[in-house]
């Protein structure tokens, strides 16, 4: 079977450098691979209470983010996971495939459930792998783009399709992860040791922030001992990731950046630092505004819901059949 990628992000809030590094910056290679499907993942941003109007705005923005991410637009279908009802109706039949040990050894559902009290963790937070899953096997996905932090999930999704293959016959397509080699896990730049997050902003560089404030976040990052610049995450947590968000940024490895900043001090490398990321989100917020002013967003998503409306039907009719629905037109 010929690539066929897909990848989905949260519209939980401001999207952060991690978030770009992680996914969006190779997008444009990664859908010009093969054909590809590219969703707002607005059911999992149910997970965590968030306001209606607040949702709206971001899966807008998320999906002129897309587009200004430079997704291949002949090769990819853009649309709003709550338009394709394939993921929900799959959801209600794959829960019973997964069960609540494996769900409960999920880090970032043991993360992000740490700091809420028990009787305010909706099931959709622990549930949330089971809809990843139905995400992924809708549309025959063979390549998942991720962060390191979701690795866990798609681990979690061939189990899943190994566990129902087994019962009911080659079905499902086997997917498998791809992370990049730098910057699969920017951490905040006030705390190096926690991943850049959107939903906890501490520390993070929004992609859509003034520049002025992108270059004065990353001067102001926290930094290690010493004068040299030198990966150590152990040791030096803080100038390694400034060394991943360039060396990602430039397109080179952490041995070549090392090398670029032999014997500079650590004010001379976070300027650098912070000319390459106002350089790239500089050029990224002008296609953003260009798509949002313009609506063309509203087109896009439209002509990809119907898309991806048909594409996962195809799945969720075998899988219907497979279980012993019935159906009677
Ligand atoms: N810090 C990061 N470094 C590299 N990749 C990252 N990703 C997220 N943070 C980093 C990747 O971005 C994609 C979209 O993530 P998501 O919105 O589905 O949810 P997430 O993984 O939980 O990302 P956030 O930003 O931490 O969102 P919230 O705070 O809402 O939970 C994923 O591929 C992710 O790996």
């Amino acid at each position: 079977m010929a690539e066929r990628i897909l990848t989905g992000i949260k519209p939980t809030g401001q999207l952060t450098l991690g978030n770009y590094i992680g996914v969006l910056k190779n997008l444009k290679e990664t859908t010009s691979r093969g054909e590809s499907f590219i969703f707002i993942a607005d059911l999992h941003a149910l997970t965590l209470p968030i306001e209606p109007e607040v949702l709206r705005q971001n899966s807008i923005n998320l999906a002129c983010i897309y587009l200004a991410a430079g997704m291949n637009r002949e090769k990819a279908v853009l649309f709003l996971q709550s338009e394709v009802s394939a993921h929900a109706e799959l959801n209600a039949i794959m829960q019973n495939y997964l069960y609540m040990g494996e769900l409960s050894r999920m880090t970032q559902f043991k993360d992000k459930s740490a700091k809420m009290k028990e009787n305010a963790i909706g099931l959709g937070l622990f549930a949330y792998p089971v809809l990843m899953a139905c995400d992924i096997v809708l549309y025959n996905a063979t390549t998942i783009p991720v962060g390191e932090d979701q690795i866990q999930h798609v681990e979690l999704t061939r189990d899943l399709v190994k566990r129902f293959n087994n019962r009911y016959g080659d079905l499902l397509q086997m997917p498998k992860y791809e992370v990049r080699k730098v910057g699969a896990r920017i951490m905040s730049l006030s705390d190096p040791t926690v991943k850049m997050s959107k939903s906890d902003p501490k520390g993070d560089i929004f992609l859509l922030d003034d520049l002025a404030v992108v270059r004065k976040k990353i001067m102001s990052a926290v930094t290690d001992m010493g004068c040299e610049v030198k990966y150590d995450e152990e040791n030096k947590p803080g100038i390694s990731n400034l060394l991943t968000i360039y060396a990602a940024l430039k397109g080179v490895s952490i041995e070549e950046a090392e090398k670029t900043f032999e014997g500079s001090r650590y004010g001379d490398f976070k300027k650098a630092v912070a000319d390459v990321a106002c350089e790239e989100l500089g050029a990224f917020q002008e296609r953003y505004h260009y798509f949002l002013d313009n609506k063309i967003y509203e087109e896009v998503l439209r002509e990809g819901a119907k898309k991806a409306n048909e594409e996962s039907q195809k799945v969720l009719k075998k899988v219907k059949q497979a279980v012993g629905l019935l159906t009677v037109n």
